[in-house]
């Protein structure tokens, strides 16, 4: 490899150290992009291919990753220090693509990593977002939504060749294509990320400083946003126009490849697998039928070929997230799909006329996505083993009556290249010396298990552990302009804000805290709690939650007896780059969805790696963990799934029973005590307070007092450095389970099948 220098000189004339950061930014993305594009394909000696369908991709800035994924990190790296120079300070000039919202689109981004690593042949597909997912900004304590202008600047994107036409009812549109390279680690070849867009697109619709656009002017606005506001009729109808041509691309894309490949489409499961991420790209299955049948497929051929090549991940059991749309809807935008739709509709009557739960539309005229997946594709995932087992025994028993062998558990995983060895090179680096580089490979890092009682291991990873806190305190200094106690535990909660994920609960205890102090009874360490996440602009009650956090943090930041010892800090537009920064930083790691309904966390995972320990409640993948730890390794609470299930099921849970105990009335109360009203939005809060009262749907409330012994236990523990360092040591050392190299094993193994 051409040391930097070559470049620098030849790009600006100058030697690496004379170079501004933003000129070696330049430099480094031009060097990156165009080794990364001379790679082949894996196309180029693999006839069949995997198409990742899916309306997320959260793939992160791309130039670090991508220089570990090409084996050069190391050597840029030192070549920068030796120049004076920091690659995380040259990386803030790129901007993170804004393709994602979270859980679903971080995964999708972790598999395509680990799919290219294995050298599997595999192609996501997705939506070319103009303006992303918002960018959050806070004002007086609330969320404001401003378009995030991800596109400005250097961009990984290429143009594509190819064009489709997408019909429509009333109008036929023509796509253009942008493609990022997809790396493997230490692997000579390439996959893509293809990401279809439009040209007519004009950001001048937008309303100035916000996210509103006329949502009819679909030939404009089809691909300014991810997720358009779907609280209005035209919202949805939106969705509705990105998802189709999403998929009709996608479709005709597959089509394409497998012809200029010798297929005849009679044989097209030779040459193409389709996964869909969620039902957001199910439309893919009337749409390939519907482009099989102008290929002169017969109707009944092009179901069993779309069944023998669609597979499906169900990312979610909450009945509100589970996509159904109005056929009608589908009459107004896409009318031959929706015919295509009627027609399966009456093969799965007459084909299953005993089972009418799983038909495709139902009395009220709307199609169930999931089920549309469910019949006409070959296998469906959930992504944690509890997960699997309440879609199977609950939600999808009777699909599984029908299909047993068509249901399979796919646990999650994570990418160790981006979430431990990008972010936390220190603990990757003593990793290597501990046990040797291996574990870069194969993610097992069992051996260090070894060192669970050896002092100045334990030693080690608290000095590492406190330059990442160091690391966070610089960042947030940087882009929030706040100081935090790096001497301080860190407590973190980072994902999307939602009732089920229970921020309430943890701002409960900060209030809980907050009158400990009061009290006099001052914790031993000082506690910085950190929040992260958007909401959806749409959902009222997430506002609230986050307005509730904001005005706790304003009102203990101003309260000279408290601030000391206690500090909450929610940080602003919460994104995989401020993931990078609070992961490796984070002490205690809150997973505390309410048992059930968390199909499995990833966070969870990310944290887990990079040495924090959990505590949560038995859901998702929480429950995967404990097992792999053991329960002295892991501070688990709360009612199990199945009593949760069972609450459900009787309506037997009242909140206003739980706000009565005189332990947690005062604390649901202080939302709406005189000082936060003084700093907070009276509307918001005393509408959360109510909600928390007389309904509290996610039973915040149920494990409150459970959470508080176990979260006080929590911290009293940490104040034994020798033992929560040893059950530090026991949780990195468990985690290679969850590298997200294994979950595509695993899905090659039950589900795809690829032989490269
Ligand atoms: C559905 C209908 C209408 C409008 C929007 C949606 C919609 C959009 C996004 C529904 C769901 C999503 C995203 C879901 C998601 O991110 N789920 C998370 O997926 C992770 C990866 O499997 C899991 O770890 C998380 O537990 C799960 O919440």
């Amino acid at each position: 490899m051409t040391s930097l220098e070559a470049y620098t000189k030849t790009r600006f004339r100058k030697k690496v150290s004379d170079c501004s950061d933003r000129e070696i930014y330049d430099v480094l993305f031009n060097m990156v992009k165009e080794k990364s594009h001379n790679l082949p394909t894996n196309d180029h000696d693999q006839q069949k291919k995997l198409y990742y369908f899916s309306a997320e991709f959260l793939i992160g800035k791309l130039l670090s990753n991508n220089l570990l994924n090409l084996g050069i990190h190391k050597q840029t790296r030192d070549e920068l220090i030796a120049n004076g120079k920091d690659l995380m300070a040259i990386e803030s000039y790129e901007n993170e693509p804004s393709l994602g919202n979270g859980g679903l689109g971080r995964l999708a981004a972790c598999l395509l990593d680990s799919m290219t690593k294995l050298g599997i042949n595999a192609d996501g597909i997705g939506l070319n977002y103009h303006f992303g997912l918002f960018r959050q900004k806070f004002i007086n304590n609330q969320q404001v939504s401003l378009p995030d202008q991800w596109l400005e600047g250097q961009s990984w994107l290429n143009a594509g060749e190819l064009r489709f036409d997408v019909p429509f009812k009333d109008f036929t549109l023509k796509s253009t294509l942008y493609e990022i390279d997809i790396l493997g680690y230490q692997q000579n070849t390439r996959n893509r990320l293809r990401l279809f867009d439009l040209d007519s697109v004009e950001s001048d619709i937008i309303k100035e400083n916000s996210i509103d656009f006329d949502k009819t002017d679909i030939k404009r606005n089809l691909t300014l946003f991810l997720y358009p506001d779907d609280s209005t009729h035209e919202g949805r109808l939106l969705r509705v126009y990105q998802q189709y041509f999403m998929v009709s691309n996608g479709a005709q894309l597959i089509i394409h490849e497998a012809k200029q490949k010798g297929s005849n489409l009679h044989d097209l499961m030779d040459y193409a697998l389709i996964h869909i991420n969620d039902t957001h790209p199910a439309f893919v299955i009337p749409e390939l039928m519907r482009l099989l049948m102008i290929e002169g497929v017969d109707f009944s051929e092009s179901i069993n070929i779309v069944t023998q090549i669609v597979a499906f991940t169900n990312h979610t059991i909450l009945t509100e997230a589970l996509e159904t749309w109005p056929m009608s809807d589908l009459d107004q935008v896409i009318p031959e799909i929706a015919q295509i739709i009627r027609q399966l509709h009456n093969y799965i009557c007459q084909k299953y006329p005993a089972s009418p739960s799983t038909w495709i539309i139902d009395d009220y005229d709307q199609v169930h996505m999931a089920h549309l997946a469910l019949h006409f594709g070959y296998s469906v995932n959930g992504v944690a083993q509890l997960h699997t087992d309440i879609l199977k025994n609950t939600t999808l028993s009777d699909f599984y009556e029908i299909y047993p062998n068509k249901f399979h558990n796919i646990t999650n995983g994570i990418t160790f290249r981006r979430w431990l060895m990008d972010i936390n090179q220190s603990l990757a680096s003593f990793l290597d010396v501990k046990i040797g580089t291996d574990w870069k490979d194969t993610a097992d890092l069992s051996n260090f298990l070894a060192y669970k009682d050896e002092a100045r291991t334990r030693n080690k990873l608290r000095a590492i552990k406190f330059l990442n806190k160091v690391k966070l305190k610089r960042y947030l200094m940087e882009i929030m302009d706040i100081t935090i106690d790096e001497h301080s535990i860190m407590d973190v909660q980072i994902k999307r804000i939602h009732e089920y994920k229970r921020q309430q609960l943890n701002a409960l205890w900060v209030i809980h805290k907050y009158l400990e102090i009061k009290a006099g009874n001052i914790p031993a360490t000082p506690i910085t709690v950190l929040f992260g996440g958007k909401a959806a602009p749409a959902y009222t009650i997430a506002q609230d939650i986050i307005h509730l956090i904001l005005t706790l943090s304003q009102l203990i930041r101003l309260d000279d007896e408290v601030s000391p010892h206690l500090k909450v800090v929610m940080i602003e537009n919460y994104n995989v780059t401020s993931a990078s920064y609070l992961i490796p930083a984070a002490d205690i790691s809150e997973q505390i969805s309410l048992a059930s309904k968390e199909a499995s966390g990833t966070g969870n995972m990310k944290l887990m790696v990079n040495g924090a320990l959990t505590l949560g409640t038995s859901d998702g993948a929480n429950v995967e963990i404990a097992d792999l730890v053991g329960s002295e390794n892991i501070y688990l609470f709360g009612k199990h799934s199945q009593d949760v299930i069972e609450l459900y099921n009787k309506n037997a849970y009242h909140a206003e029973d739980y706000y009565q105990k005189e332990n947690i009335r005062p604390l649901v109360d202080f939302i709406v005590s005189h000082g936060m009203m003084y700093f907070g939005n009276a509307e918001r809060l005393e509408r959360l307070h109510h909600e928390l009262i007389h309904k509290d749907y996610f039973m915040t409330l149920l494990d409150l007092e459970d959470y508080i012994k176990v979260k006080e236990q929590m911290l009293s523990d940490y104040e034994d450095f020798e033992s929560w360092y040893s059950k530090t040591i026991v949780n990195i050392s468990k985690s290679g389970f969850f590298s997200s190299d294994r979950t595509v094993a695993d899905y090659n193994r039950e589900i795809w099948k690829l032989n490269h």
